[in-house]
């Protein structure tokens, strides 16, 4: 199975997963590829996991810390939190097990903006990298590493880490060699310049990753598929604020004089951003392109139909299926997609000078139109802010989409107040839910609130938020924007003691 290692002397470190993960030490910092399930690495992760179970059994301590680019998968972030492993985490985290340690308190997770992590490892201040454990598609004769399903911040990882292990993971396509695009024009300040890309198809970097192959300490060969959860076809719910969405694209693409290819899209993870993309196909706008972080299965249909002329991202985030019928259908796809560093796909410049249209997924949003992205009544992490604020900040148009409620009505999405801020007004222009859009564009916080209430908020729960607004602008301390402060997050409160938002 040595087929996709052409390196003589990297073919040479290969060994099983488990003498890899022999390497590693009690307390060390790690890099994981890894991005929103794909390009992660699968069998040193499970088992460093094993060794880990068997040091505990033993009643000695193994710890470690990781950083990825995003989420991963089972076999990563689950494996390792399972076995108790995992003492500190970032950037992002969708795994079930990890988030349930983060929620306990027996795990430590920094929560981060994906386009700052790369930067922010240089700065020095997150600690030394002792390992970067990197999942890729081939190693070339020249001793160059062909990316795979994921950039992320592998780069970064392959040269800051002291030592490297390499899964070389013959499951992805071998034609996902030329697809990507590594720039390796980032530096600190004093000495940063622009980055020079001015189209999503711009290719500004090289294909393959550097390495020193002095640093690489094993190779370990693996066939085994990316796994992602699958998407639930659109329910009336997602396909009601898709509507809502394309109606005021079409209406502002005339308004703002938009070309037919409209602006860069970007679009989160999740069901709601994939239901867009379904409609977007429908839509009358042609040869558009993206310029996000993840490509999702509604992406590739848009290719196939031909709206989509081209998406430059960091990573897929393909559901089992589609990521199987990705690889049989490569060859197409391939001239037609760019993977490159998350640092460039979601760099604020280059969102800014591009004018993407950002779609992101909300948990709550408040009568202000603050949005809270992350933490469940304030406290519990879902998944993290992942690249959401370097869209939203940045872009052309910043829209957030949510169902009007969740947990079966139980929780209004829309509150007085949130518990927690992600994104502040400012940033937050468009909210969208199936009961309608609220364009915020150019409101005061008054504005903004009547019209989140009467065009976002469930009918159920809009009586109680006219109510408690009434009653905010007459006895609120000041009125730019009025707040009962003993009462704002009464609703949250509230569903943890009764287990709903109703009175
Ligand atoms: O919980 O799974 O227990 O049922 O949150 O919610 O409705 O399935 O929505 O999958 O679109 O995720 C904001 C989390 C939405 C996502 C968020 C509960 C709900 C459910 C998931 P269950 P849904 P989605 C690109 C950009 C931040 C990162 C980002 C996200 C679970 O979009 O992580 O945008 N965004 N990245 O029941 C209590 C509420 C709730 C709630 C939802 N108000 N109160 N629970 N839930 N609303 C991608 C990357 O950056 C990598």
């Amino acid at each position: 199975m040595t087929t996709r290692i052409a390196n003589q002397k990297l073919r040479e470190r290969v060994m099983s997963a488990e003498e890899a993960a022999a390497l590693i030490s009690n307390g060390q910092t790690i890099g994981m590829s890894g991005f929103t399930g794909s390009g992660y690495p699968k069998a040193v992760p499970q088992a460093l996991a094993k060794r880990i179970e068997g040091e505990h059994a033993q009643g000695n301590p193994f710890r470690v810390k990781i950083w990825s680019g995003a989420s991963t998968g089972p076999e990563l972030d689950g494996a390792l939190a399972r076995a108790d492993g995992i003492e500190f985490r970032l950037p992002y985290n969708s795994d079930p097990i990890a988030r349930a340690k983060i929620n306990a308190g027996e795990m430590e997770y920094f929560d981060m903006h994906l386009s700052q992590v790369a930067p922010m490892a240089w700065q020095g201040f997150l600690g030394k990298m002792d390992v970067a454990v990197v999942e890729i598609s081939g190693i070339t004769a020249e001793g160059k590493l062909i990316p795979s399903a994921s950039v992320g911040n592998n780069k970064t990882w392959l040269e800051m880490a002291d030592k490297v292990i390499l899964e070389v993971n013959s499951w992805q396509s071998e034609y996902l060699n030329g697809m990507h695009d590594i720039y390796y024009g980032t530096a600190l300040p004093p000495n940063r310049v622009p980055i020079p890309l001015i189209r999503p198809d711009d290719r500004i970097g090289q294909l393959h990753f550097d390495i020193d192959p002095d640093k690489v300490i094993a190779v370990v060969e693996t066939d085994a598929p990316d796994r992602n959860a699958p998407f639930s076809p659109p329910d009336a719910v997602a396909e009601a604020i898709a509507g809502n969405i394309l109606d005021f694209l079409e209406w502002e693409a005339r308004r703002a004089g938009l070309p037919k290819s409209l602006l860069p899209i970007q679009s989160g993870v999740g069901n709601v951003p994939n239901a867009v993309m379904a409609g977007l196909i429908k839509a009358p706008f042609e040869q558009m392109t993206a310029f996000t972080e993840v490509i999702q299965d509604g992406m590739l249909d848009m290719i196939e139909a031909g709206t989509l002329r081209m998406a430059s991202a960091t990573a897929f985030s393909l559901s089992s299926d589609k990521a199987e019928y990705f690889n049989a259908n490569a060859a197409f796809f391939r001239d037609k997609l760019i993977l490159r560093p998350q640092e460039i796909s979601n760099h604020p410049e280059l969102v800014r000078r591009l004018g993407c249209i950002a779609m992101n997924g909300l948990i709550e949003a408040d009568i202000f139109g603050s949005v809270n992205s992350t933490k469940i009544m304030g406290s519990k992490v879902q998944n993290g802010i992942g690249g959401s604020g370097d869209f939203a900040r940045n872009g052309y148009l910043s829209i957030f989409v949510t169902p009007s409620v969740a947990k079966g009505g139980a929780i209004s999405a829309i509150v007085p107040k949130v518990a927690h801020v992600d994104h502040i007004p400012q940033d937050v222009q468009v909210i969208v839910t199936e009961q309608g859009l609220a364009d915020l564009r150019g409101l005061s916080p008054r504005q903004r609130a009547d019209l989140i209430i009467e065009k976002c908020a469930h009918p159920d729960y809009r009586p109680a938020l006219r109510d408690y607004y009434q009653r905010a602008q007459q006895s609120s301390y000041g009125k730019h924007a009025p707040v009962l402060l003993d009462e704002a997050l009464s609703w949250h409160d509230r569903f943890v003691k009764t287990g709903t938002m109703h009175g």
